[in-house]
């Protein structure tokens, strides 16, 4: 029996990714390369650091500790004037109406993401008292596809792994739902969320029961 459901914030509550983007190309372009769209896609769901050596490693270039802690901070000051300028209008579509009834039928709700931006963010787009636990970067050792996240969510609403439901657009996120052995509905295509239960394109007209029966 599900009890709670698990968001990730970058990608099903919020498209976060492309001011990511936007803030690491420009590191990369200042840098002396470009990273595309597509090279982005890995990044969804990656610590600021993680995502950080990825782009350096593409771009064949080897920094000291304290250079990459710049250009991170840098990256995020960057991402932060970027975001600064969100608004309740950049909630995704579906999501608002699917609250509605997650409040509806009483069902406990974390938010379980890697960002260290994340609760500036639901500030932000006014989604801060929509969740009973918010789970972030700040709160974790290890990022997706690790399950600590998710498992900490839980641990904090008082319920245990099989009793949850995760909300996941990314392939490390899914795969963290996945080991830490709770459910997972992928938002996004069913060619790259393989590993999730049940697959959708997003919240628009989401049925809570009707998922529910999906996974069951
Ligand atoms: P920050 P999520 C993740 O958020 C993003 O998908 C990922 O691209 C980003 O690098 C990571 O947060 C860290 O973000 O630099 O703000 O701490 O998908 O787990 O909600
Ligand atoms: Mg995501």
């Amino acid at each position: 029996m599900i009890k709670a459901f698990l968001f990730d914030l970058d990608g099903v509550i919020v498209d976060t990714a492309i001011y990511h983007y936007q803030a690491w190309k420009q590191m990369a372009n200042d840098l002396g390369f470009d990273i595309s769209e597509e090279f982005n896609e890995q990044l969804k769901g990656v610590s600021r650091m993680e995502s950080l050596d990825i782009i350096l490693k593409y771009g064949g270039i080897k920094l000291s500790e304290a250079e990459k802690l710049s250009l991170a901070t840098k990256k995020n000051e960057n991402y932060l004037t970027l975001v600064s300028k969100m608004s309740p209008a950049d909630i995704l579509p579906g999501v608002s109406d699917f609250f509605v009834q997650v409040r509806k039928e009483k069902i406990k709700t974390a938010l379980g993401s890697v960002s260290k931006n994340a609760k500036l963010i639901l500030e932000r787009i006014g989604m801060l008292d929509d969740f009973n636990i918010i789970i972030d970067g700040n709160k974790i050792a290890k990022g997706k596809p690790d399950p600590e996240v998710f498992l900490k969510g839980a641990e904090e609403l008082g319920v245990s792994p099989k009793e949850c439901l995760v909300f996941e657009d990314a392939v490390a996120g899914v795969e963290a739902a996945k080991v830490g052995g709770m459910k997972a509905i992928g938002i996004g295509k069913k060619e790259v969320l393989t590993k999730a239960d049940f697959v959708v394109e997003n919240l628009v007209g989401l049925n809570i029961d009707e998922l529910l029966k999906q996974i069951a």
